[in-house]
């Protein structure tokens, strides 16, 4: 039903501004530089929003020869293929929020070390830290998917407020808990911006009419249960057997222990993915695998698993590494990997029992027993 004002007449969606003026009532003290920062994040995805839209056209193909920085091509510290567009959207990150005074410093999928942000010539140092993979999927690019921006919001440590030292790297290392906001915006069929600031998760889209952002998802729930899964399945042969075994069990549908069929995706965006899954459930994969032992996984933690792990939890879903709750992992470098199983909460806790099993079942077998013929 549409929300109608007393006159009858129907009341115009809820705009990102007053969902966010809304919000911040919760904390009579706050200052508004949450806020404001958070729409500097999402000016920033517009622009990135607008600039993918135009695909070949835009710095991407014919004006990338004049497009400056964003034509040369080059390799990022992740030792990948940084294309125009990655850039493009990294710089756009970068001059919109240093700009707004709310930041002390960010790290970014694209910059090796983080990027400072100086103490103002007048007022106090900006409250927070800004995290990002400007352009999540990016290999989809060259095939018109979808792809998107994500981010995650920290406090600054008092520490570095205090002082007129640059922003380290130890200031980011702290763990998903910790986030005070994260969210991604989407470049699909529509612009989408989902969003976390601690009380559930609202998804807006853009109107790219007025050029505003608006509230269209309010309270995203992830279903409990699902019949959806997501995975690389090209890397089987490296996934640990906990992985293996719950993948195995999918496929084996209504005839397997499962006793029901199951759907699978695999888009290579992980914001895509993502939302996917908390529009109608599922689980997603990039586990821990034994292809490159100095890998953990794929994903990084700080600007991929991290936010991703507090907007699924905050709605209502579960983050993990198969392990231990993805929010819990105190980070040892900025673009450290790891692995990543996230979605409806039944399936993510059946992969972390799979992944608990195996000890057990080693530790009651007589043959791996302390004094077993294996030890
Ligand atoms: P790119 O941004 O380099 O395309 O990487 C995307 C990503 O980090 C994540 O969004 C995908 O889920 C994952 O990589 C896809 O990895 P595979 O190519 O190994 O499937």
């Amino acid at each position: 039903m549409p929300h109608t004002a007393p006159s009858g007449a129907p009341r115009p969606p809820t705009t990102l501004t007053q969902y966010l003026i809304e919000e911040r009532r919760r904390f009579p003290q706050a200052s508004g530089a949450l806020n404001a920062l958070i729409l500097d994040v999402a000016l920033a995805c517009k622009a990135i929003a607008r600039e993918v839209a135009l695909g070949r056209l835009g710095v991407s193909g014919a004006g990338a020869a004049t497009a400056g920085p964003a034509a040369a091509a080059a390799i990022n510290v992740q030792g990948e293929e940084q294309k125009p567009l990655d850039i493009f959207a990294n710089e756009v990150f970068l001059r919109r929020n240093e700009a707004s005074g709310g930041v002390s410093g960010m790290a970014s999928e694209e910059l090796e070390t983080p990027w400072p942000v100086p103490r103002p010539a007048a007022g106090p140092r900006g409250k927070y830290l800004l995290v990002f993979d400007p352009l999540d999927g990016s290999s989809n690019l060259d095939v018109d998917m979808t792809v998107g921006s994500i981010f995650s919001i920290l406090r600054a440590p008092q520490d570095l407020l205090d002082s007129d030292h640059e922003v380290t790297e130890a200031d980011f290392l702290q763990p998903g808990a910790a986030q005070i906001a994260a969210g991604y915006a989407l470049y699909g069929p529509a612009t989408m911006l989902v969003l976390s600031v601690g009380n559930g998760v609202a998804g807006f889209t853009l109107d790219p009419n007025l050029g505003e952002f608006m509230l269209t998802h309010p309270d995203i729930r992830v279903p409990a249960q699902t019949r959806e899964f997501a995975i690389n399945a090209s890397n089987s042969r490296f996934w640990e057997p906990p992985v293996k075994r719950y993948v195995d069990e999918c496929l084996a549908g209504t005839s397997g222990p499962r006793g029901k069929d199951f759907n699978m995706r695999w888009i290579a965006s992980m914001v895509a993915e993502a939302h996917r899954i908390l529009m109608r459930g599922g689980i997603f994969l990039y586990p821990r695998d034994t292809r490159d032992p100095n890998r953990a996984g794929r994903l990084r933690l700080l600007y991929e698993a991290a936010p991703v792990g507090f907007l699924i939890e905050q709605a209502g879903g579960r983050a993990s590494t198969g392990r231990q709750p993805v929010l819990g992992v105190r980070p040892s470098g900025l673009h450290q990997r790891i692995g990543l199983v996230f979605g409806s909460r039944e399936e993510v806790e059946r992969i972390e029992r799979y992944h608990r099993e195996p000890d057990r079942d080693i530790a009651l077998n007589p043959l791996f027993a302390e004094r077993g013929l294996f030890r």
